[in-house]
């Protein structure tokens, strides 16, 4: 079989980092994309033998930025089959009354325009090829809201509605589009959360048995390895402990 090319977005932590990993093993090319460069490169270091991998380091907000940085590809990595729209974050958790415009717009610009973008730089060559497949990465929070939760929670509603309305226009053309949306996984979102606030992070994880990265990357793997016909078009992934976002049955 034909070896594929998956381009994830925030592959430097997390979901994508796992992700990225657990490609390689299913000898999958990666596109590994971030802000933070080290950390792409320790990852290629790390993947190499495995397979084949090129880094990107772009701010997603960036629009000329994104367009440039996929324009540019080389040859070998050029033909993207998989696309995983992962990069995002929560910046703060307030109240509606007294929260951030600068947090607002930094998950606006990147949980939603910043998806928006990378995907409008590679869909053209899916689009004139007629396959490819889409995973965007959405959350509980996508589905529901919680308190303090308002502008994340209003991403994530985005991206939900992105996915459902890519898989409507990409149609024609044979893609698959799905998203995975995730309720609470140990990561660094927390940390960016809460602005390097370690403890608070880590406290949200206390008492139970959170998802780890490397849950949703087998989930993520297994979504992009069913036969062609099969589309898995949208995934809710719960730990055992939490019913919804408000309720997460902890031991303290
Ligand atoms: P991490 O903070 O561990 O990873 C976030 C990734 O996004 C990093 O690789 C980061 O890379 C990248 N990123 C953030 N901002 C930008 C930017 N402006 N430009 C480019 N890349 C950026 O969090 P997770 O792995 O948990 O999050 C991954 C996705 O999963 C997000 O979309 C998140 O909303 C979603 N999610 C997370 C859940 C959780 O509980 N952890 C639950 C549900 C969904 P860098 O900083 O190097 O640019
Ligand atoms: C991340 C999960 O519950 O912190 O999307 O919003 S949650």
């Amino acid at each position: 079989m034909e070896k594929k090319t998956a381009l994830i977005t925030g592959a430097t932590s997390g979901i994508g980092k796992a992700t990225a990993i657990e490609f390689a093993k299913n000898n999958i090319r990666l596109v590994l994309c971030g802000r933070r460069k080290d950390r792409l490169e320790d990852l290629k270091a790390e993947l190499s033998s495995q397979t084949d991998v090129h880094i990107l380091s772009f701010d997603v907000r960036d629009k000329e930025d994104v367009f440039e940085a996929i324009k540019g590809l080389p040859q070998e990595f050029a033909r993207i089959d998989i696309l995983i729209n992962n990069a995002g974050n929560a910046h703060g958790l307030d109240p509606i009354q007294s929260g951030s415009t600068d947090d607002w717009d930094a998950m606006m610009d990147i949980n939603v325009k910043g998806l928006l973008y990378v995907s409008k730089a590679i869909i053209p060559q899916m689009t004139e090829r007629a396959s490819g497949h889409i995973i965007n990465i959405g959350s509980t929070a996508g589905k529901e809201v919680y308190p303090n939760g308002n502008v994340y929670c209003a991403s994530k509603h985005a991206v939900d509605a992105i996915n459902k309305g890519m898989r409507i226009d990409l149609n024609q053309y044979g893609i698959r589009v799905g998203a995975v949306h995730p309720g609470l996984v140990e990561t660094e979102f927390s940390n960016v959360r809460f602005k390097g606030d370690d403890k608070r992070a880590a406290g949200v994880y206390k008492g139970f048995d959170p998802l780890t990265p490397e849950d949703i990357a087998d989930i993520i793997r297994f979504v992009v390895t069913r036969p062609y016909h099969v589309n898995i078009a949208d995934l809710i992934v719960l730990p055992t402990a939490q019913a919804s976002s408000t309720i997460v049955k902890k031991e303290l």
